[in-house]
């Protein structure tokens, strides 16, 4: 029923689209719908078909959500699963004049182009689901697929139960970026175990009926199969049916992933056993629209990418889950004690951090416990066991190293105190121990940095040589930061890094490694590559004591891009800086005060960067907000 209703909406909505179109054409205007006059904003939403269920639930929610504000209207499009079609649809929303595109591409590298235009031409973007390479858009919302392929391992190696078994991977969709991610993570999980043997039946598509077919053309070899792990609920529901026509079905277990709910739909299958399990995967919908109003109101805060958390659906939960999709999400604006253990004062960001976390909480009604850990992780786990002896509602961290959490993070658990990772990473042992993870992606940042080193410094005819001034060890932006670095530097010939040390994020530690390399090396470096701005600083005031011209002499990249590192590239003595944004106060006292009324978290928000050099440095250095 509600499905024939979706139907008849969009149907509707594409009559309108092709009568103004017309109109369009006919007048040669940029027509509007009569009815923009009441609607401030028109929001288009390119979807890359209307036939799986899952695309039909994310406009769903798009439109319940939508018709809460009086000012916004939407009007849907459905490329059919035809890529060129999507790109006309996306055209004719523009000629719309749409103030904002939401998009769901029907293929990630196909549509990547398109996306760039209409971002680079003015229109935010909002894209969803399947990703769009590189960043060239407002927002990604989207679920972590390797996760929902990791979740899906997990539970078929349960299934099992530890005993030998042969498992058939049965994935729709195979060329596109989300099949692949999750049989990925899948096969990252279920490939530990010599026991299982694997094999898989690949299809172009995620229909249903394929799976269907497939699964019945596999008569007479499927005894050995013991579970199917299907990339999608459509080709669950097919292999089940195959299974029950050929009087299979109890033989064989079937775990899915998307989580439909709704009678006949995957949960539904769960609860009645006819599959054993689904990975829920969350559509977004609403989430899209409330930062859409965030960007057309050109708030403050709206991140880059905001991933959305997936669950092992099993018959044992399956109530419970379908509980907590109806739960109301209610804020009554209580004060929220919320006890921030922060690593130390140790460089200009981690200032600006700081303000940033102390101003928001001011402005979100959050009464803040403030621990300043001087770069000790034994005293951030002492402020931790603190901050739950005084039974806060809410502990936030950001680690000064990624390990060592395990004990103090169960401890937080056994309170029922929600632990939120900010800025920094963990890795821990045990699943679960912490919440939202908020802010950058290290690894893009590091990349960045090798990108504009290759781009714009050319080895001619030697290799240049690189000097590395790295964080504290074994904190993630140190990890990653180097990784991401790396990974593009194996791509561009002619650099080496010769010399690599640990500064801490620094400006002394930065001054003494340089100091130190020049009494133990005649100098042969040709460019810095500095994981901070103030390590780099330091290694300019000591460069110029050495005689040797910063950014001249010798190239500096540097990561965080402060005011200061601004203040470096129009004296010409820093070459370039990739922004990491401390402000992280807004969204993370955001996401507190929704979890706390009853908001399921995202797995991470990431925050929005982009890379600056001399170029740009006069024109935008009064502007920078640290
Ligand atoms: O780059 C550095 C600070 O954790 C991302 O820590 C943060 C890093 C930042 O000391 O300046």
């Amino acid at each position: 029923m509600r499905r024939n209703i979706i139907q008849a909406v969009c149907v509707m909505g594409a009559l309108l689209l092709l009568f103004a179109v017309c109109i369009s054409a006919c007048t040669g205007k940029r027509y509007r719908v009569d009815y923009r006059d009441e609607a401030e904003y028109v929001i288009g939403v390119s979807q890359a078909n209307m036939r799986e269920a899952w695309r039909l639930a994310l406009i769903q929610e798009i439109e319940e959500e939508a018709a809460k504000y009086q000012n916004i209207r939407i009007i849907t499009t459905d490329a059919t699963a035809d890529v060129e079609k999507q790109k006309q649809d996306v055209e004719k929303l523009l000629q719309f004049g749409i103030d904002l595109l939401i998009i769901s591409p029907c293929d990630t590298s196909k549509l990547t182009e398109k996306v760039e235009e209409v971002y680079q031409g003015g229109t935010p973007v909002i894209v969803m689901d399947r990703g769009v390479e590189g960043f060239e858009y407002s927002l990604f919302i989207g679920p972590d697929n390797d996760m929902i392929g990791r979740q899906a391992g997990e539970t078929v190696m349960e299934l099992l139960n530890g005993k030998a078994g042969t498992v058939l991977k049965l994935c729709g969709n195979i060329h596109s970026i989300q099949s692949q991610e999750r049989i990925q993570g899948f096969d990252s999980i279920v490939e530990k175990e010599p026991r299982i043997t694997l094999r898989a039946q690949y299809m172009d598509t995620e229909l249903k009926d394929t799976a269907y077919d497939v699964v019945t053309a596999m008569d007479g070899t499927l005894e050995e199969i013991d579970v199917i792990f299907a990339s999608s609920d459509y080709v669950a529901q097919g292999a089940y049916e195959a299974l029950e026509d050929m009087g299979m079905e109890k033989s064989i277990k079937i775990v899915g992933s998307e989580g439909f709910t709704g009678e006949g739909e995957s949960v539904d299958m769960v609860l009645q056993g006819k599959i054993a399990a689904t990975i829920s995967c969350p559509t977004g919908g609403k989430e899209a629209i409330q930062y859409a109003m965030n960007i057309l109101k050109q708030e403050n805060g709206v991140p880059k990418q905001v991933i959305l958390r997936s669950h092992i659906i099993t018959k044992e939960n399956a109530s419970e889950y379908l509980a907590g999709q109806e739960t109301e999400i209610v804020d009554n604006g209580q004060t929220i004690t919320v006890g921030y253990s922060q690593v130390g004062q140790e460089s200009q960001w981690r200032a600006a951090n700081t303000y940033s976390i102390q101003e928001a909480a001011k402005e979100f009604n959050i009464q803040l416990l403030f621990d300043d850990a001087n770069q000790s992780q034994e005293r951030q786990i002492a402020a931790i066991r603190r901050f739950i002896q005084e039974q806060v509602d809410v502990i936030v961290v950001s680690p000064v190293i990624e390990t060592g959490w395990d004990e103090v993070l169960k401890e937080a658990r056994a309170a029922g105190i929600p632990v939120v990772m900010s800025d920094r990473k963990v890795t821990t042992k045990e699943k679960d121990l912490t919440t939202i993870y908020i802010g950058a992606d290290f690894l893009e940042e590091g990349r960045r940095a090798m990108r504009w080193i290759c781009d714009n410094i050319v080895p001619e005819g030697k290799t240049l040589n690189i000097l590395e001034l790295k964080g504290n060890k074994g904190a993630s932006p140190t990890e990653e930061r180097g990784k991401g670095f790396a990974e593009v530097l194996e791509e561009c010939p002619g650099y080496q890094i010769v010399y690599s040390e640990y500064g801490n994020f620094t400006y002394e530690e930065g001054r003494e490694i340089i100091d130190v390399y020049i009494q133990e090396h005649a100098w042969d470096i040709d460019i810095i590559y500095s994981h901070n701005d103030d390590m780099a600083l330091g290694a300019i005031e000591a460069l110029e004591a050495h005689g040797i011209s910063p950014g001249t002499d010798v190239k500096i990249v540097s990561v965080d891009a402060t005011k200061d590192a601004f203040r470096a590239m129009v004296e010409g003595k820093l070459n370039c800086a990739v922004e990491c944004n401390p402000l992280l106060g807004a969204p993370l006292m955001k996401a507190i005060r929704d979890m706390v009324a009853g908001k399921e978290m995202p797995v991470r928000i990431i925050t929005e960067e982009k890379v600056y050099d001399q170029s740009v440095a006069e024109e935008l250095m009064n502007q920078r907000m640290y």
